[in-house]
């Protein structure tokens, strides 16, 4: 049998001096979180727990029941052990502080506990999304402003999909590995060591119903697309939608492919749809650490420095040759 997530964690942090097994301890926890939501997701209407919440999030979203017991499982999942100073989540407006009944440690979760959720009462692939960053020096109290760190910071990030078989793909800095979940053992195992996003693609990824608010660079590229052979690129493309950030990044970094949320005009107040802290960073660190690029078009992702917890910012990410001829078009623009 290969490797369990948990064996290849200790062995990989075995080799990093000084290190205390604190980081070990939060991976587990964060594992059994995505092993709790796993079951919910699994067993859906036989115990209730699909349709709308009947509230919102501070995005002005509305609340899936699923959005709520997800973000929940989250918290008490990770809120006891002592890793952690602080957690933020996508459906929460403030930071979580650790609850003074428990030791306070030295890592802060930022999570999206249901990534993709308006896809979850038509039962298509929903995922969790997290990134652990430090908690700055001396810090044992930490406001939003710790959480405040680009993407380059990450010490690790992963998501855990839940699709036909539930997966958990992680990074931390070492290259990318996926983990599938055995049911009858209760586990996960290593299936998908050394995940690469091959530099070339024919595939990309996009919400085309949006193609009137993108500016003229994404435009262009996508038009160049889908002329096919014909047209400038004189190759034919093949496009995917499945509205999971979560399932079009693991189909990336199983076959390649583009996928973008640009930057768009569709509301003025907003640089893009994904949240930088809870989808952008976590993302872009798997992608590039598989030998993928991931950019606004403008600037890489992880260079950016947060401006706040639910800041938005435009993506294009995946294989390398393509997002890079994106942002060419972005130069040239
Ligand atoms: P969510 O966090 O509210 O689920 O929104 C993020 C999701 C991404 O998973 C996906 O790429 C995108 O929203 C789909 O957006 P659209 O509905 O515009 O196609
Ligand atoms: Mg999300």
């Amino acid at each position: 049998m290969s490797k369990s997530l948990i064996q290849f964690i200790i062995e990989e942090q075995r080799a990093i001096p000084g290190a205390t097994g604190d980081f070990t301890g939060l991976l587990s926890d964060i594992v059994s979180a995505c092993k709790q939501i796993a079951h919910q997701v699994n067993k859906g209407a036989l115990i209730g727990v699909l349709g709308s919440a009947g509230s919102e999030n501070v995005q002005g979203e509305t609340q899936k029941k699923l959005d709520v017991i997800t973000n929940e499982i989250f918290l008490k999942s990770n809120e006891w052990a002592g890793h952690l100073a602080a957690m933020a989540s996508e459906e929460m407006d403030d930071i979580y502080p650790i609850p003074a009944k428990y030791p306070k440690g030295k890592y802060l979760l930022t999570f999206d506990p249901l990534d993709g959720s308006s896809n979850i009462d038509v039962n298509i692939s929903v995922g969790t999304i997290f990134s652990i960053l430090r908690c700055p020096e001396g810090i044992t109290n930490p406001t939003a402003d710790d959480f405040m760190q680009p993407g380059t910071k990450q010490v690790c990030a992963g998501y855990a999909l839940y699709g036909p078989n539930t997966m958990l793909v992680i990074t931390s800095g070492n290259g990318v590995n996926g983990f599938t979940l055995d049911r009858d053992v209760g586990d996960f195992f290593l299936t998908h060591p050394n995940m690469t996003i091959p530099a070339d693609t024919l595939e990309f990824a996009i919400n085309a119903s949006n193609e009137r608010y993108w500016e003229a660079p994404v435009q262009r590229y996508v038009k160049e697309c889908i002329a096919g052979k014909t047209g400038p690129r004189g190759v034919n493309f093949n496009m995917r939608w499945v509205a999971s950030m979560v399932a079009e990044v693991h189909r990336i970094l199983t076959r390649g492919g583009v996928f973008m949320y640009p930057k768009d005009t569709k509301d003025p107040s907003k640089a893009g749809k994904l949240r930088l802290m809870y989808e952008a960073n976590p993302m872009s660190f798997i992608v590039e650490q598989a030998g993928g690029m991931s950019h606004t078009g403008y600037e890489r992702i992880m260079d950016i420095k947060p401006s706040g917890l639910h800041q938005r910012v435009p993506v294009i990410l995946g294989s390398k040759n393509e997002v890079e001829r994106i942002v060419g078009y972005h130069k040239e623009a």
